[in-house]
């Protein structure tokens, strides 16, 4: 399969996962929402809400509200323990960044058609060394990522269902965000709309 190298530590792989395995990733999604259903994040200071909504699988999950941004283990909402991880993504995780031990957050992003994520950095780790991997199923994004200055020229990548991205290295403190999807370019879910999933290293090793 293609491997593409976008920038140093940044690699992308188009159409790793096939419609099969996009499948069963969904499905497991699914049944992480039952348990665990999207929430709104806030932005810190102005509780405006985010236009993506989020969940978590794995010990850790990343959260945010007028208290700040953080990792906890538990849902803001319900107060119980994220989901565990499927198999499936602690597979994908292993394969694609030969890291020996597991993720410890999974974040589910949704969005649905008109929502978006502004150009920031993931900062809100103790540990940059581990990269961090992304799982893209539904609808096509328009994803952009920069330097490790917002000022830093930028290029842009369309993301599709089952594309993965491993971000680490030089890239791993780069700015990205994602400019918006592109509704209907998925025949994956019966709706419009986009999961992503990143999966992280959170603590110091
Ligand atoms: C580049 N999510 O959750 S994933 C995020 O598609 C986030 O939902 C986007 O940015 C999404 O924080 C992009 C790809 C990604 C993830 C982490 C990165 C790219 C990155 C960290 C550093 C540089
Ligand atoms: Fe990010």
């Amino acid at each position: 399969m293609q491997r593409l190298e976008l920038a140093p530590g940044l690699i992308w792989w188009p159409g790793h996962l096939d419609r099969p395995a996009q499948e069963r990733l969904l499905a497991a999604v699914e049944r992480a929402l039952e348990e665990a259903p999207l929430f709104s994040p806030r932005m810190p200071r102005t509780g405006q809400p985010f236009s993506v909504r989020m969940s978590n699988f794995g010990p850790l999950g990343w959260v945010a509200d007028e208290a700040g941004y953080r990792y906890q283990p538990f849902h803001p909402d319900t107060r119980r323990s994220w989901p565990d991880f499927p198999a499936d993504v602690l597979e994908a995780w292993h394969a694609l960044t030969g890291w020996t031990a597991p993720p410890e957050a999974g974040l589910i992003n949704w969005y649905g058609p008109e929502a978006r994520m502004g150009l920031h950095q993931d900062r809100d780790e103790q540990d940059f060394t581990a990269p961090v991997l992304s799982l893209s199923l539904g609808d096509t994004a328009v994803f952009r990522f920069g330097g490790d200055t917002r000022r830093a020229p930028t290029r842009s990548i369309r993301l599709a269902s089952g594309d993965a991205l491993l971000i680490g290295g030089d890239s791993r403190l780069a700015f990205h965000g994602i400019d918006r999807i592109l509704p209907g370019t998925s025949t994956l879910m019966g709706q419009p709309g986009r999961f992503n999933l990143t999966l992280r290293r959170v603590t110091p090793p």
